[in-house]
This record gives structure tokens, C-alpha cells and sequence, in this order.
């Protein structure tokens, strides 16, 4: 499942970068965001994954984040992420981009990750920004409050929230020197991310799409591997360890 010009262009890549969505961690047991098992059916992550939803219901919200907290803790990364960890070793320049908030590359061994938007594991106050380790909210009544009085939030990028500028700038900074860019378990539909493949394409980058159906983007890029991350990326991996 590595077609001879991939192969070539790897061999011959100075810099790669990758973008991941939750599809790279559905194999771990993470449910995704957009596929028919969704992470709430009753939900759109939409509705659930925004500010006014937060202050509107922040006790809904929190059950939302600590049923998937208790799926994350309960997982372990699968063999599409120990790939990339293999890559980050492989390449001169390695840059893992997620939009993942599952902490699964990190878990795995993964060094350098910008991520787009955030880390369920983080928690931050609405009012000093402070940021607080781990919680584990246990839907008794009171919600998790800062010493200053302000609620505390998960340390995400909700809908309608910007991005962290720093790690979004390096991002596209990355993609734009990229070589070959991978775009990996994602539909391609969440902005600003969904604009990094393609940003990559412009720039001359070799863009590669690892997914177990086609997306917005399959037609765009140069080359589109059907099936799953981690039973793709291991081959490539081997095949260009072994070249
Ligand atoms: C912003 C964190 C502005 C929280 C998330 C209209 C047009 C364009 C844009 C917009 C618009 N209306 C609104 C917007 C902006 C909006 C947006 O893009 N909306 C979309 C829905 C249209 N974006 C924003 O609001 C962003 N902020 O624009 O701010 C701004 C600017 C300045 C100042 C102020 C404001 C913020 C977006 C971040 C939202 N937060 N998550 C949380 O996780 O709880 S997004 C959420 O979706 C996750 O991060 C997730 O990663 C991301 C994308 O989803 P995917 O990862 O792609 O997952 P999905 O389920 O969709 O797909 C999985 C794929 O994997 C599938 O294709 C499947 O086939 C594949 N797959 C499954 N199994 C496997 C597999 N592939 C390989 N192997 C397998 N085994
Ligand atoms: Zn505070």
C-alpha cells in the first residue's frame, strides 16, 4: 500500500509534515467525530463543543468531556501512531500536526505535536486562564471552580474559538516547507485545519491522504490511500525503513 512514487519521494523528502483527525484514533477505540457510531448520537459535537453550549449547560458539557476522558484513559495508541513515531526519528524535519484532543500521539511517543485544537487532558479557568492538571468531575452538583471564583473549562478549541496563533502559524509554516504532506483520519471539513492539505498542494508539497473512505479533498491532492491508518502507515514505514 505504497506505490513506488511515494516511496521515491520519501527517500528523497528533506521535510514532512502530517495532519491527523480522530480517524487515526478510531482503531485505539476512540469513537469519532462524524462517523455513524458519533461520540453522542443525541448531539451534533457541534452543539456540545462551544462556548455558549458551555455556559448555557456547563454541567452537560463536562459529562460530554469526561465520557470521553474516561474512553481515552481506558485506550492505548495503535500502530498508526507509533508509525508517525517512527517517522519523527526517520526524517531531518518531522512535523506532526493534530486536531486531535485524545493526548494518543503524545502517549505514543510522539515529540514535537502542534496541536490545532487543544488537550482533553488540559483544563483552563474562564476567568484567570489559569490552567489546572487533570479533573475528573464526577457529575456530583458542584462544577470544578477555580480559587479566583471563575469556572473551569477543558482546555480545548471549541466551534467559533480561534486557535492557538503560535501553534497554528508553525502549523502552516510546516506545510508550506513540507515535501511530502500526509493528511491522515480526517473528513477535511473542520477550517482553519481542513486548509492545510491544501495549502501544502499550492506550495509544491507531495500531498498524500490516508483514510477509510474518500473526502472534500480526495480529488485535490496527488495521491489517496483507501483503508486503514494503521494498517497503512506501518507498511510505508517498513517499506522505507527497508529501502
Ligand atoms: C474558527 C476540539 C474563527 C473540541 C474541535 C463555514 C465554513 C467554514 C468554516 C466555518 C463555517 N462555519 C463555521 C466555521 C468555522 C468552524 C468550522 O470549521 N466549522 C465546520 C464544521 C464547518 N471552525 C471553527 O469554529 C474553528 N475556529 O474558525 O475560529 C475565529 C477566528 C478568529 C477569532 C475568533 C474565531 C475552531 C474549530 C475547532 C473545533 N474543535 N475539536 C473537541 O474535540 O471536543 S473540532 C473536531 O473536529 C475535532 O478536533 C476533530 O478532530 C475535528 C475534525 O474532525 P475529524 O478529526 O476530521 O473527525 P471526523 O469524525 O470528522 O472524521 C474522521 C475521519 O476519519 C473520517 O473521514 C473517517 O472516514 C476517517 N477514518 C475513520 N476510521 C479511520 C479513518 N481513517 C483512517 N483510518 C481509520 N481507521
Ligand atoms: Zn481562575
Amino acid at each position: 500500500m505504497c506505490s513506488e512514487r511515494l516511496l521515491s519521494k520519501l527517500k528523497k523528502a528533506k521535510t514532512v509534515a502530517v495532519l491527523t483527525g480522530a480517524g487515526i484514533s478510531a482503531e485505539s477505540g476512540v469513537p469519532t467525530f462524524r462517523g455513524e457510531e458519533g461520540l453522542w448520537q443525541k448531539f451534533r459535537p457541534e452543539e456540545l463543543a462551544n462556548f455558549e453550549a458551555f455556559i448555557r449547560n456547563p454541567k452537560l458539557v463536562w459529562e460530554w468531556y469526561n465520557y470521553r476522558k474516561q474512553i481515552i484513559n481506558q485506550v492505548e495508541p495503535n500502530p498508526a501512531h507509533y508509525a508517525l513515531v517512527k517517522m519523527e526519528a526517520h526524517f531531518q524535519n518531522f512535523h506532526l500536526i493534530t486536531q486531535n484532543v485524545d493526548n494518543l500521539h503524545r502517549k505514543a511517543g510522539s515529540q514535537q505535536i502542534y496541536e490545532l485544537h487543544g488537550n482533553i487532558m488540559r483544563n483552563r479557568c474562564v476567568d484567570c486562564n489559569k490552567y489546572i492538571d487533570d479533573i475528573y468531575f464526577t457529575n456530583s452538583e458542584e462544577l470544578p471552580v477555580c480559587d479566583c471564583g471563575g469556572l473551569i473549562r477543558p482546555d480545548v478549541v471549541w466551534f467559533g474559538e480561534s486557535l492557538p496563533q503560535q501553534v497554528l502559524m508553525n502549523s502552516f509554516f510546516a506545510t508550506k516547507n513540507s515535501d511530502v504532506f500526509f493528511s491522515i483520519g480526517t473528513s477535511a471539513v473542520v477550517q482553519p485545519a481542513a486548509s492545510l492539505p491544501l495549502e501544502a498542494k499550492q506550495s509544491g508539497a507531495y500531498v498524500v491522504e490516508i483514510n477509510t473512505e474518500p473526502t472534500v479533498i480526495t480529488n485535490l491532492i496527488d495521491e489517496s490511500l483507501l483503508g486503514k491508518a494503521g494498517e497503512i502507515l506501518p507498511q510505508i514505514v517498513s517499506k522505507l525503513l527497508d529501502s
